[in-house]
């Protein structure tokens, strides 16, 4: 049935995973500024206050409580027994895909569990919260790490590689994401420009339905595994 797909997941999949998504009325966005914590100005005015918004999405997981939930393990079961092609794309920084076994995971917005030195680039595993004590060891005098994230304003990694994956693609999902961040809200019209086919899942109504062919409204974790079947089982999404 299908050869090459592409899947964009958002926050809610990790929703049920116990991690806050950005735009729910109790959303990481309530409580901060976009403009204080997520972009490179707000860095420079603040550094302390934007450490302070990371390492407090770190310490959620400082007591294992927060694990992959079955949307993340039915994608993993996906790129592990799926034929063709899969690329499995995440605006998330978090690092619940690879907990439950996706090998192969594009964050194009970065990685909560990485620092990057802020003159050579090079990114380092975070062993200690953002801070005074975390720097680089590439440079001399050693520089502060900032975190591995893409903020607004910056550019997203490997877009090039995306671009070229939507291009081909012959079904495109996206899933636990409110499409309004670009140029992830963009995908859906490049897949359908390629003639894939287009599902969203989601446990609401967004304003980007009506760009996509299908949608399965609800949870991930239970619509996801669902999904994974039928595309195993060589059968058609959405019907
Ligand atoms: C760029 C990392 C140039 C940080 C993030 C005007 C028009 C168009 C674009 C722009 C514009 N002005 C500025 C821009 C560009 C800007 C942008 O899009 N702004 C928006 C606000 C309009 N974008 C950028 O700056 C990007 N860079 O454009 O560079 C460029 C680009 C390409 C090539 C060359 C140059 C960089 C954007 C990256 C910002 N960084 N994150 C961090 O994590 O701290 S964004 C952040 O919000 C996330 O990473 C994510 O990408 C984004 C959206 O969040 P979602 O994941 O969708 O989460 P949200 O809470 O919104 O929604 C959750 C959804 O899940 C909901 O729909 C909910 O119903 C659903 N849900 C909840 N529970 C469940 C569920 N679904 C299923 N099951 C559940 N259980």
């Amino acid at each position: 049935m299908y050869q090459r797909i592409v899947i964009l997941t958002g926050a809610g999949i990790s929703a049920e995973s116990g991690l806050q998504t950005f735009r729910a009325a109790d959303g990481l966005w309530e409580q901060h500024n976009i403009e204080d914590v997520a972009t490179p100005e707000g860095y420079q005015r603040d550094p302390l206050l934007v450490e302070r918004f990371y390492n407090s999405r770190l310490s959620q997981f400082s007591d294992h409580s927060i694990k992959p939930n079955l949307a993340h393990l039915a994608l993993a079961k996906l790129t592990r027994e799926f034929d063709g092609q899969v690329l499995l794309v995440t605006q998330n920084i978090d690092d619940l895909h690879e907990q439950a076994g996706s090998t192969w995971v594009h964050h194009m917005h970065g990685e909560l569990h990485k620092g990057r030195c802020p003159i050579t680039q090079q990114t380092f595993a975070m062993t200690h919260p953002f801070g005074e004590h975390s720097v680089c060891t590439c440079c001399l005098p050693a520089q502060k790490l900032r975190p591995h994230v893409v903020w607004f304003g910056e550019i997203p990694i490997g877009m090039p590689a995306i671009h070229q994956a939507l291009a081909q693609c012959d079904l495109f999902i996206a899933i636990g994401t409110s499409g309004t961040v670009y140029p992830a809200a963009g995908f859906v019209d490049e897949a359908n420009f390629a003639g894939a086919q287009t599902l969203s899942i989601n446990i609401d109504a967004i304003s980007s339905d009506s760009l996509f062919q299908y949608h399965l409204k609800g949870k991930a974790s239970e619509m996801v595994p669902l999904v994974v079947d039928k595309i195993l089982a060589h059968q058609r999404v959405g019907e």
